[in-house]
């Protein structure tokens, strides 16, 4: 191989790497980016993540075809396992935001990707409690802030879509709690200093 060759391919490896990687690297450590607050600089932003493991046969025959779009690899949770252990107190906590807690200044974006295979929403309660559906709730009594459902206008524009995201803007200094209200172990506090 030339010598031009070889810069080539190093340079398309380092290219990969880059675009390849990069991206994930963010996703997976949902840290605040330091970006200097300077006049015309946008504000920095953290990153938080919803996971899930739906199984999409199960889901899917029951729910709709394109209900939960997983396509994870390896232990799935079936429909019959989710409401089981849900109901059992015992929920699946691979279903889960991540962090479960991030500290933050004041005016940063809080991004929220959902990365699982079906909805969620990412609702701020002020106590943790029960979701909108009573048999996931594992005992618990609904929290208010859910418990409408998506007939609520305020539940709903907290809906994320599987492979979406939303963007929280202008959280007050202090601790600010974060639920899913169709699975409602899925919790997270945000500290906003
Ligand atoms: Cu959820």
């Amino acid at each position: 191989m030339t010598a031009l060759m070889n810069h080539f391919v190093a340079r398309l490896f380092v290219m990969t790497l880059i675009l390849g990687f990069a991206p994930t690297v963010t996703y997976i450590f949902a840290q605040e980016q330091p970006r200097p607050q300077h006049r015309g600089n946008p504000p920095a932003l953290v990153q938080v993540v919803a996971l899930d493991e739906c199984d999409p046969t199960t889901f899917n025959a029951a729910l709709g075809p394109d209900f939960c779009k997983n396509i994870a690899l390896g232990y799935q949770t079936t429909l019959n396992d989710l409401f089981k252990k849900a109901e059992e107190g015992t929920p699946d906590l691979k279903w889960d935001f991540e962090p479960d807690t991030l500290h933050m200044h004041e005016g940063t974006i809080l991004s929220i990707v959902n990365q699982g295979g079906e909805p969620h929403t990412f609702t701020e309660v002020e106590k943790f409690g029960g979701g909108f559906i009573k048999v996931l709730n594992g005992g618990e009594a609904p929290v208010p802030e859910c418990e409408a459902g998506f007939a609520s206008v305020a539940v709903a524009r907290t809906r994320i879509l599987q492979g979406s995201q939303i963007e929280l803007t202008g959280l007050s200094k202090g601790e600010h709690h974060f639920q899913c209200c169709i699975h409602p172990w899925m919790r997270m506090t945000v500290e906003v200093k």
